[in-house]
C-alpha cells in the first residue's frame, strides 16, 4: 500500500499527470497520478489516506522546492494538474463525508488589480495542502469579499496585490473587512507587500510565497 501512495506523491511532485502525458520525460510510458490513483482506490486504500498520504505529500515537497527557488512555475502548475487528475478520483467521497478538507480558503486579488497569476499559484498550493478553496478571482471589491465570509463561516482569508496602487485598495479591503469580521484570519502577500505592510494595514499574516501560505494555515489548522 505505502509503495503505491509513494508512487503517487512522486508523480505529483514531478508533475507526472497520466500514462499518455510524455512529460517528465524520463517518466515517459508509466503510468500518472491519474491511473495510480484509481488503483489505490480500487485496491481499498482508503480516499483520505490517498490525499494526506500521497497527494499533498507531492504538493509539499513541490512548494518547499518552488520557495527554495529549485523549480518554477511551470513545475508547480505541472504538479497542480497531476494532484487534480489524483483528486478527481477522491472528489466524490467528499460529498458522503469520507474525506475531509481542512477548512475553507477564500482568496482573491483586491479591487483594481488584474494580476492572478501569483494568486493562482497560492490557490493551488493550498488546495494541495487539503483546503476547499472559493477564488473570487481578480479585480474583487470589498463587497464580495464580505459576502464569501458570510456564506463560508469559519474560513480563512487571503489577498493579494501586485501593485503598489493597487496596496492601498488591500489595506481598505482588510478595514472594511475587519469592521465585521474583527479575528478573522487574514493571509497576504505578492511582490510589492512587506512584512511590515501588512503589520500596519492589519493584516494577520505576510507570507512571501505559497509555501509559507500552507504553512501559516497548518498552523492554524493544527
Ligand atoms: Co503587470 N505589473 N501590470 N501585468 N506585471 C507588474 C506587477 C510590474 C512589476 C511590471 C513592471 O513594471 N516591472 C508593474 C507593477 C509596478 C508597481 O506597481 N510597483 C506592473 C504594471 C505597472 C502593470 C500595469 C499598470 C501596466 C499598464 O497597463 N500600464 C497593468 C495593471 C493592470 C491592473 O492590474 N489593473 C499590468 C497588467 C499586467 C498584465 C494583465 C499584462 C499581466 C497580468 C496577467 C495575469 O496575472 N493574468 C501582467 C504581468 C504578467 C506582470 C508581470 C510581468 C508578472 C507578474 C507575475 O505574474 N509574476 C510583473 C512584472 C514581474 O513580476 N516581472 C508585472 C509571477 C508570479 C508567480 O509572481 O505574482 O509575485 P507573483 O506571485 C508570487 C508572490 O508574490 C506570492 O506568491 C506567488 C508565487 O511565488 N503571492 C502571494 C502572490 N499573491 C500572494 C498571496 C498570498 C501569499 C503569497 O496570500 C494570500
Amino acid at each position: 500500500m505505502s509503495d503505491l501512495l509513494e508512487k503517487i506523491a512522486i508523480c505529483v511532485e514531478r508533475g507526472k499527470i497520466n500514462a499518455a502525458s510524455p512529460y517528465p520525460p524520463d517518466l515517459k510510458g508509466q503510468e500518472g497520478a491519474d491511473e495510480l490513483s484509481k488503483k489505490a482506490l480500487d485496491s481499498g486504500i482508503p480516499p483520505q489516506d490517498i490525499l494526506n498520504k500521497a497527494l499533498i505529500v507531492g504538493m509539499q515537497k513541490i512548494g518547499v522546492k518552488f520557495r527554495d527557488n529549485k523549480v518554477f512555475v511551470p513545475d508547480v502548475l505541472m504538479a497542480a494538474k497531476a494532484m487534480s487528475m489524483g483528486m478527481k478520483h477522491i472528489k466524490p467521497f467528499f460529498a458522503s463525508g469520507a474525506v475531509k478538507r481542512k477548512g475553507v480558503f477564500v482568496i482573491g486579488t483586491v479591487a483594481g488589480d488584474l494580476h492572478d497569476i501569483g494568486k493562482n499559484l497560492v490557490s493551488m498550493m493550498i488546495e494541495g495542502a487539503g483546503w476547499e478553496i472559493i477564488d473570487l478571482g481578480v479585480d474583487v471589491p470589498n463587497e464580495k469579499f464580505v459576502k464569501a465570509l458570510d456564506e463560508h463561516p469559519g474560513c480563512i482569508l487571503g489577498l493579494s496585490a501586485l501593485l503598489t496602487t493597487t496596496m492601498v485598495n488591500m489595506e481598505k479591503a482588510v478595514k472594511s473587512i475587519r469592521e465585521k469580521h474583527p479575528t478573522l484570519p487574514i493571509l497576504v502577500g505578492g511582490a510589492p507587500l512587506t512584512k511590515e505592510f501588512a503589520e500596519k494595514i492589519g493584516a494577520s499574516f505576510y507570507s512571501p510565497d505559497p509555501q509559507g501560505a500552507v504553512e501559516y494555515l497548518a498552523k492554524i489548522a493544527a
